[in-house]
C-alpha cells in the first residue's frame, strides 16, 4: 500500500463542523503510571486511539488474556477490532522496532488482520539505525552529561528533526531514499566509528532498515491530522495517548533529564494536528507513590530495604530496558504542578493496592526552600534539593484487586482519595486495583 490521501468528503467543512471533541490521557509524575491499562479499559469507548509524542522508548503493559504484553510504538487501542490506531506526526518511528512489535502482536493475538487498525502519520519521523549508538554515544562519554536514556536513539531524531534534516514516513516512497539512506548512515558510521563506539556491520543496518521501511508501506500511510478532524466531525470519538509523563517534557520537566518530545496534554494539540478548542476532557494518571527510572531529581526518593521492598512488590522496573526504577512517595506540589499545566479534568489514581498493609501512608505536601515553604513547585532545582514536608495518612489493608465497587473501597482509602481530590480539586474517576483489566473501579 503507499501512501492513502484521505480525500474530505464533499459534505465536509472541518471549519465548520464539529461534532465531537478529543480526550487527553497522560501520566503525571515521571511516567510508568500505568496508562496502557487504563487506555486498554477505557478505549472501548472511543474510535480512534491515538499516540502523539515519543517513540519505542515507551513502554505501556496491559494484560490480554492473562499474557503481559508491553506496547511500544502502538497506541493501546490495538486490542480492539473497532478502534483504529494512528501515530500521528510528533511521534518518531523506528521502523525495525515498529516492524518487531506488530508482527510479534499479530502472533500473539493470532490476529492477521490488526495492520489494518493502524495509521502512520506520513509526516511522522523516522529513527534512522544510527540514532541508537549516537544515544549510547552521548550517554557513555564521560564529556557529556548522562542523563539515563532509553538508549531509543530518541533525542538524535527529535535533534535532526530540529536540525530540518531528517527523515519522515514520506521519504520512504521517494525514489531517492534509498540512496540517501545509504550515504547518511555511512557517514554517521564512519564519524562513529572513529569515535570508539561499537556497532554491528554497517551493511546489516542498512539492510534492517530498508526491510522495516518496505514493512511499514503495509500500512496506512496517510494524513492523520486530516483524519481525525474529519473522524471529530462525523461524532466519533477521539483519545489521544500520551507516552512518558508530564516531568519528563522538554520544555516544563526536570531539564536536562527529561525526554526529548513534549509529553504535556498541550502536545497531543501539536502532534495530532488538533485544535485546542477542540479538547474536551483530559486524564491525569498518577500512581500512589511515585518511581522514575534515569537520573534527575526526586525529592521524595527512598532507598535501602523499604525502596526494594516497594520496588519488587509495585514490579518497578523498566517495561523495555528491565531497568529497576528508583521509587519514593507521592509528591504533592509536582501532582499540583503537573495538573496545573496539563488542565487535568478527571484523576486516575493507579497502584494504591501496592500500598496495601502499610500502617500509614506518607505524602509529601509542602517543600521547604530556603526557610520558605511551597505547596506548589516547578522542577528547577539547580543544586538545591527541596526538604519535603511530610503529612501522614493512616493506611488500608484490604484484597483491593477482589473489590469492584465503589461501595467496598476500605475507608481509610477513601480519605486519601477524598484528600487527592481537596488538594488537587479534580475528582479521582477511576480507581486502579490491581495489574489486570477488570481489576478498575469506577468512582463518582
Ligand atoms: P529517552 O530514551 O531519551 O526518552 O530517555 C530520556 C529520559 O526519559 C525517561 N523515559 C522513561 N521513563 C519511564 N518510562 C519510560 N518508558 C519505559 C517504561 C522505560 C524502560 O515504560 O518502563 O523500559 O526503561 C521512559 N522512556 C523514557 C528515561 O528514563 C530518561 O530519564
Ligand atoms: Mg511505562
Amino acid at each position: 500500500m503507499a501512501i492513502v490521501p484521505f480525500l474530505l468528503s464533499p459534505s465536509f467543512d472541518p471549519l465548520i463542523q464539529h461534532n465531537s471533541k478529543m480526550d487527553i490521557l497522560i501520566g503525571l509524575q515521571w511516567g510508568d503510571e500505568g496508562k496502557g491499562k487504563i487506555i486498554d479499559l477505557i478505549s472501548r469507548e472511543y474510535d480512534i486511539i491515538a499516540r502523539f509524542n515519543g517513540g519505542a522508548n515507551a513502554g505501556h503493559s496491559i494484560y490480554h488474556n492473562d499474557k503481559r504484553i508491553t506496547l511500544k510504538l502502538l497506541p493501546s487501542g490495538i486490542f480492539y477490532p473497532h478502534i483504529k490506531n494512528i501515530i500521528g506526526t510528533g511521534v518518531v518511528i523506528d521502523p525495525v522496532a515498529l516492524q518487531a512489535e506488530v508482527e510479534q502482536l499479530q502472533d500473539c493475538l493470532s490476529d492477521a488482520n490488526l495492520i489494518h487498525r493502524i495509521l502512520l502519520s506520513v509526516k511522522a519521523h523516522l529513527v534512522l539505525p544510527t540514532y541508537k549508538y549516537w544515544d549510547m554515544y552521548f550517554e557513555e562519554s564521560p564529556e557529556y552529561r548522562t542523563i539515563g536514556t532509553t538508549k531509543n536513539g530518541i533525542a538524535p531524531t527529535y535533534s535532526n528533526k530540529i536540525l530540518r534534516q531528517n527523515v519522515r514516513v514520506e521519504d520512504i516512497f521517494s525514489k531517492d531514499f534509498e540512496a540517501y539512506v545509504f550515504q547518511i548512515l555511512n557517514k554517521q558510521y564512519a564519524e562513529l566509528q572513529a569515535l570508539g563506539q561499537d556497532m554491528p556491520a554497517v551493511q546489516e543496518l542498512y539492510d534492517n532498515f530498508l526491510e522495516a521501511c518496505n514493512f511499514l508501506k503495509k500500512l496506512q500511510i496517510t494524513d492523520t491530522e486530516i483524519f481525525i478532524n474529519e473522524a471529530l466531525s462525523n461524532n466519533k470519538k477521539v483519545l489521544a495517548e500520551g507516552a512518558q509523563a508530564t516531568l519528563l517534557d522538554i520544555d516544563q520537566g526536570s531539564y536536562p533529564y527529561v525526554t526529548s518530545s513534549n509529553t504535556i496534554a498541550s502536545a497531543a494539540c501539536v502532534g495530532l494536528g488538533v485544535s485546542p478548542k477542540l479538547i474536551d476532557k483530559i486524564y491525569g494518571v498518577t500512581k500512589a507513590y511515585c518511581t522514575r527510572v534515569g537520573n534527575g531529581i526526586f525529592p521524595t526518593e527512598i532507598t535501602g530495604s523499604l525502596a526494594d521492598e516497594l520496588r519488587e512488590k509495585g514490579g518497578e522496573f523498566g517495561s523495555n530496558t528491565k531497568r529497576p526504577r528508583r521509587v519514593g512517595w507521592l509528591d504533592l506540589p509536582a501532582l499540583k504542578y503537573a495538573a496545573m499545566l496539563n488542565g487535568v479534568t478527571d484523576l486516575v489514581l493507579t497502584k494504591a493496592d501496592i500500598l496495601n498493609g502499610m500502617s500509614e501512608v506518607p505524602i509529601c505536601t509542602a517543600y521547604e526552600i530556603d526557610g520558605e515553604t511551597r505547596t506548589l513547585i516547578a522542577p528547577t532545582f539547580a543544586d538545591n534539593v527541596p526538604k519535603p514536608v511530610w503529612k501522614f495518612l493512616e493506611g488500608w489493608d484490604a484484597p483491593l484487586n477482589k473489590i469492584n465497587q465503589q461501595t467496598q473501597v476500605p475507608k481509610a482509602l477513601k480519605l486519601f482519595i477524598s484528600f487527592l481530590e481537596e488538594e488537587l480539586k479534580i475528582p479521582v474517576k477511576y480507581l486502579s486495583t490491581g495489574p489486570q483489566r477488570e481489576e478498575l473501579i469506577i468512582l463518582g
